[in-house]
């Protein structure tokens, strides 16, 4: 199976966080490679990395940084693959700064910014499934599978709610 996400994080401090995504990707059965590499820190790895990437098979890249979060961007700016941002909640501002810095690309570099955090580390995940759906039919059904199991036990929840306040 070839890897079809690259997941690249500004720090292995962000990893707590985005090992949500590798989970989320490999409940799907979708391969990843997972890398450290900075847009500051790191500047010609990153783009090197990313010319290369779809020549082994990548499609979509899921970027995830912390503070003045560049490497979304730094990503989108190399590739006319699709990139989703994680900001990553490291610095005293809680995320905001990097939401703020991952979201406002300017016209013609788009970013796909998620929540801040795990909830975005998940939903990255997700999305990245749902985008590669669309030319694999076994996945889509994966994916239908999953909504239809989360629908069941929000309605379960709620069933065993209305049981519980009639007593
Ligand atoms: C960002 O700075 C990283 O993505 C990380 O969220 C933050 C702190 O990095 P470390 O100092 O923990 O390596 O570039």
């Amino acid at each position: 199976m070839k890897n079809k996400v690259a997941i690249l994080m500004g720090s292995d401090s962000d990893f707590s966080t985005m090992e949500r995504t590798v989970q989320v990707l490999k409940e799907f059965k979708i391969g990843c490679e997972v890398r450290v590499m900075s847009a500051h820190r790191t500047p010609e790895t990153v783009v090197a990395f990313v010319r290369k990437a779809p020549s082994r098979g990548i499609r979509v890249f899921i970027a995830a940084a912390g503070g003045a979060a560049h490497l979304a961007g730094a990503v989108a700016a190399q590739t006319s693959l699709p990139v989703i941002g994680v900001p990553i909640s490291s610095t005293e501002l809680n995320g905001v700064d990097a939401l703020y810095a991952t979201v406002q690309m300017p016209p013609g570099i788009p970013v796909a910014t998620v929540a801040i955090g795990k909830f975005g580390a998940t939903n990255a995940g997700i999305l990245a499934a749902q985008i590669l759906a669309i030319s694999d039919p076994g996945l889509q059904k994966r994916l239908v599978d999953f909504k239809t199991s989360m629908r069941s036990k929000v309605e379960k929840s709620d069933q065993d709610l209305q049981k519980k306040l009639k007593h």
